[in-house]
């Protein structure tokens, strides 16, 4: 079966989006539109997988969906081209996940490295959506047989895990699909990640090898897309360093994970290479290089912080939005699970 290209992603609204989803994931949502029918979704039904202390509660996690909408819209994404909708609206999502459930195996989640990092050392107490959360990725995906998936470079495994799951699933009712129509036995596309752009893997301003993270307890560590221009300023002369000057190359940076970090932020934010950002300011010091990098991330960052301001004082037309974009989104997935479920053999209402 030839697949329509299309994309997908989501971003979870747990909290102020920071300068790693922007530059991870959001500045790719902005450029694929150029070449794709693109779905971007505000996960909130994979927020509440983590405790309410994470994601805030009720009003939080509504307060949450309409930021990141906002998020999206001020960066440049269009919800008029594209689709933008809060996942919980489409309940396709939970029905395909419920249907991989039972096709994905416990060894597959047992080895994803993202659950043993946030279920931490209290396993029996995490929740069992947050060990079942690449299943429902899967199924966000899959709902729109999407082909194409930017994202950051911390979602690789999820990715992987998708694409054995629309294998098996092909797999398994490779019978009944064909029985169906599809004579290549082929109902899902295995999709692609998309893990490129100017910073898939962007650090914690406080530890050089731990990611930058909405849920990191330190304000400190991450840059968020709201921050002013002074609280900017502040996270990045407080940002963690080593005593050496920078060095003139990049070989220099390896064995020095926050010095290669910010300079890795400097070069994509301002779209230049690694090596050339060294050239202007290896030999130098790390305050001055800090002053240029808080000038530069107030420079890009505060436009979109400003728009962002204006789209949430006005909830009602963020809430439009996703209305019209959830009803986009639903036509797509009613078809979707209704030919899932005539290959799976659940009698549906005709
Ligand atoms: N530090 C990062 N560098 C590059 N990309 C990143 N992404 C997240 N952190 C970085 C990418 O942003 C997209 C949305 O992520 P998410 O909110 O759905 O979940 P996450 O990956 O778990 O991000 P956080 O910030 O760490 O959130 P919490 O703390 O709530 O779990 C994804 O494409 C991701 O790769």
């Amino acid at each position: 079966m030839a697949f329509v290209e299309r994309v997908f992603s989501g971003v979870q609204p747990t909290g102020n989006l920071h300068l790693g989803n922007y530059l991870g994931a959001i500045v790719n949502f902005v450029k694929m539109q150029e070449t794709h029918n693109c779905i971007y979704c505000v996960v909130d039904m994979h927020a509440i997988t983590m405790g309410m202390d994470v994601w805030g509660g009720p009003a939080e996690l509504a307060r949450n969906t309409r930021e990141v909408t906002a998020a999206f819209i001020a960066s440049g994404i269009d919800p008029k081209k594209h689709i933008v909708f809060n996942q919980s609206q489409v309940s396709g999502h939970a029905e395909l996940a419920w249907i991989f459930n039972c096709v994905a195996r416990m060894g597959w989640l047992n080895r994803m490295t993202q659950f043993k990092e946030k279920a931490g050392k209290d396993r029996e107490n995490a929740s069992v959506g947050i060990f079942d959360y690449p299943v429902l990725m899967a199924a966000d995906i899959l709902l729109y047989r999407a082909t194409h998936v930017p994202v950051g470079e911390d979602q690789k495994q999820h990715l992987e895990l998708s694409r054995d799951i629309a294998q098996k699933f092909n797999n398994d009712f490779g019978d009944s699909i064909r029985a169906q129509g599809a004579n290549d036995g082929l109902f899902f596309p295995l999709p692609e990640p998309l893990i490129t752009g100017p910073a898939t893997r962007v650090m914690s301003l406080r530890d050089g090898t731990k990611k930058m993270s909405k849920s990191d307890a330190s304000d400190n560590s991450r840059i968020n897309l709201t921050d002013d221009a002074d609280t900017i300023a502040q996270k990045i002369r407080k940002a963690k360093t080593d005593p050496e000057p920078l060095p003139s190359e990049e070989k220099g940076l390896e064995g020095r994970p926050e010095a290669d970090n910010l300079v890795g932020i400097f070069a994509a934010l301002s779209g230049r290479a690694k090596a050339d950002v060294l050239r202007e300011f290896g030999g130098g010091q790390f305050s001055s290089f800090k002053n240029a990098l808080a000038e530069l991330c107030v420079a890009k960052l505060a436009p979109i912080a400003g728009e962002m301001k204006r789209l949430v004082a006005d909830p009602g037309h963020i809430d439009a939005t996703l209305n019209d974009g959830a009803d986009r989104a639903r036509a797509i997935a009613d078809e979707t699970m209704k030919l899932s479920k005539d290959i799976v053999g659940f009698i549906r209402r005709r």
